[in-house]
């Protein structure tokens, strides 16, 4: 694992684990019914999530949850690059977004992003294209299908090796069109065309991820895998969303994309305090 994650012209120290703070900028956000697609809440909320300890705030203008309606590449610039452009000037931390589209990504690379969260891997006609020139990082998430049918029918012969093959396929396309893997992380994709039981065996072996040396990042806040064990409606996921984080970040996980920030900053420092490495053992 290097040291640091090369992020445009800033870097993401791996000496702790970091929280990226979820800023959707749709009408139809799956948890936060879309309160902050207005500009100003939308700063506002990005600047409570930085205060609260996040690393990244992730600004989503295309909503990914199962069954979502595509919307045009004008609808998402006009969503998100209004909030890249003011959180890059207003605030230190980065600023990442949430897209598969190759003029949405270009645009906000112009605009001083640091990282690109691809939950399609970069596999859009001109998403590679997209990227490989700016020296930002790159998230590659897997997804088995699109979000409007992906949780119909998931299946996999076997889903932690499935998504290695996958993982290896995608660095080997990035690296030979010319992007250096060391602006790469990798990311398993919990809840993107997967059932219950893929999500628990991909959790049980995240640690699996790490051959790639690489780092991982996770994300589980709210969603429905925490609902189907726990039973509960969105808005009441925070002890199960906490615990899976726990989980991961034990696991190897360095970024946890979450909600409730503060609640996960205060968590994964826990896991932060029990495995880093003391000076002696008396
Ligand atoms: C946009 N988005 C929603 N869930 C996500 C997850 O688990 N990982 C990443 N990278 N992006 C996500």
């Amino acid at each position: 694992m290097p040291a640091h994650l090369r992020c445009g012209d800033k870097a993401l120290s791996f000496a702790r684990k970091h929280v990226m703070g979820v800023l959707n900028v749709t009408p139809d956000s799956f948890s936060d019914g879309g309160r902050f697609r207005d500009l100003d809440n939308a700063i506002g909320h990005a600047g409570q999530m930085i205060s609260e300890g996040a690393s990244l705030i992730d600004i989503g203008g295309e909503s990914t949850r199962p069954g979502a309606a595509p919307v045009s590449v004008q609808e998402e610039l006009d969503r998100v690059c209004p909030v890249v452009e003011r959180l890059v000037s207003e605030f230190d931390a980065l600023v990442s977004v949430d897209t598969s589209t190759p003029e949405v990504m270009r645009e906000a690379i112009r605009l001083g992003c640091s990282l690109v969260n691809d939950v399609r891997a970069f596999s859009r006609p001109g998403a590679i294209d997209a990227v490989r020139d700016a020296n930002v990082a790159l998230c590659v998430m897997h997804m088995q299908g699109e979000p409007d049918s992906m949780q119909q029918a998931p299946r996999y012969d076997a889903v932690v090796d499935d998504l290695k093959a996958f993982f290896a396929e995608r660095i080997d396309v990035l690296s030979t069109s010319g992007v250096c893997t060391d602006r790469l992380i990798l990311d398993p994709g919990f809840g993107f065309g997967k059932t219950l039981e893929h999500n628990l065996l991909l959790l049980r072996n995240l640690r699996d991820f790490q051959a790639f040396g690489l780092p991982v990042l996770v994300g589980m806040s709210r969603k429905s895998m925490i609902g189907a064990i726990l039973g509960n409606e969105v808005d009441q996921r925070l002890f199960g969303s906490l615990s899976a984080a726990v989980i991961a970040a034990m696991q190897g996980a360095w970024i946890i994309r979450a909600h409730d920030v503060l609640a996960t900053v205060e968590a994964i420092r826990i896991v932060d305090a029990v495995i880093s490495e003391p000076a002696s053992g008396e």
